[in-house]
């Protein structure tokens, strides 16, 4: 059997997001979660072969669109990356809508905005577009949070961290200069891929992060760690560990989100205050506390996170039962 799956690709900041456009499967369910999950257990085979090598490789990420479940919303969005699929990406819908937009994917209602359905929750983004070019995408995220402050975690190499966990759609570990980590700047990105395997295996053997009021999300699946900036006009810099080998090459919005209810939580970023976040290789996300709110008993942020999408061509990718490679490897 040979499928033919239509994508769009582009990149957010530097970071890629393949956007299926033909042969996105029927899912049952009355919402994202429901839908994420009957992807998962019927059709996870198609996200294997489109995000893993040979067609894809250990930063690929992407999304499909669905019809809004709610009338009054424009669309909804299942991420796909090579850790599974995730309940919010943030240069996922970045790039996700600058390619929906340009490419005439969807009509919103109002034009200019699009209120969007992700398994995390609804996500209310604005962009700006200048000819058929989209300029920038805005995005007010889900409800953000510091879930855990100075967590004691043993890294072979490193020694003893402490690390903070804070939640912007997806559960990170903080891991902030240290007596034992000196800052991003001085490692390469093989080390703290390697490292952060390690201390999300031990994170997750201890601690049970689970969403107060989502409980299908739940687990650390990303490390963030910081350092320097490279330009002196940015608050801040990140390399955001995910899937098994990546290094975000975008400032990741679900990161920065976490970061940003992080930095909140401990006084050091206030509501309307611009946070410019650098990611490993520089690019830029603008973010911003736009409301303050509550998730459970936590004290919370509605973040907003701003970047830009390039649109670099169309891929008509082929799975065929024929290649032993039909469902991807990692080496
Ligand atoms: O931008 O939220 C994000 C993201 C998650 C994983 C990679 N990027």
């Amino acid at each position: 059997m040979k499928k033919t799956f239509s994508c769009i690709d582009a990149h957010t900041c530097g970071n890629p997001v393949r956007l299926v456009s033909g042969g996105v499967p029927f899912l049952e369910g009355s919402n994202m979660v429901e839908k994420r999950q009957f992807f998962l257990d019927h059709y996870d085979w198609i996200r294997k072969g489109l995000m893993f090598e040979p067609r894809g490789h250990d930063m690929m990420s992407g999304s499909m669109l669905f019809p809004p479940h709610d009338p009054a919303n424009d669309v909804a969005v299942l991420f796909i990356e090579t850790s599974g699929c995730l309940p919010m990406c943030g240069h996922g819908t970045i790039g996700t809508v600058t390619i929906a937009i340009e490419e005439g994917l969807i009509l919103p209602k109002t034009p200019g905005k699009l209120r969007i359905e992700t398994p995390a929750g609804l996500v209310h983004v604005t962009y700006v577009q200048e000819g058929k070019k989209v300029k920038s995408v805005k995005l007010v995220n889900i409800a953000s949070y510091l879930a855990a402050r100075d967590i004691e975690v043993e890294c072979g190499d490193l020694g003893i961290l402490k690390v903070d966990v804070a939640y912007g759609g997806n559960f990170y570990a903080i891991v902030d200069p240290q007596e034992n980590f000196s800052g991003i700047e001085n490692y390469r990105a093989e080390q703290l891929i390697t490292w952060s395997r390690e201390i999300r295996n031990k994170i997750n053997a201890a601690h049970a992060f689970i969403h107060p009021e989502k409980p299908s999300i739940r687990g650390l699946s990303h490390l963030l760690w910081t350092g320097k900036t490279i330009d002196s006009n940015s608050t801040a810099r990140n390399a955001v560990f995910y899937g098994d080998k990546a290094i975000d090459r975008s400032p990741c919005g679900t990161g920065t989100s976490a970061r940003m209810a992080q930095w909140h939580a401990k006084g050091l970023l206030k509501k309307g205050e611009l946070f410019i976040h650098e990611s490993f290789i520089g690019s830029k996300f603008t973010g911003e506390v736009v409301e303050e709110t509550k998730v459970g008993d936590f004290p919370a942020i509605i973040p907003s996170i701003e970047g830009w999408a390039m649109v670099t061509g169309y891929n008509t990718i082929f799975l065929d039962d024929e290649d032993p490679y039909v469902h991807g490897f990692q080496v």
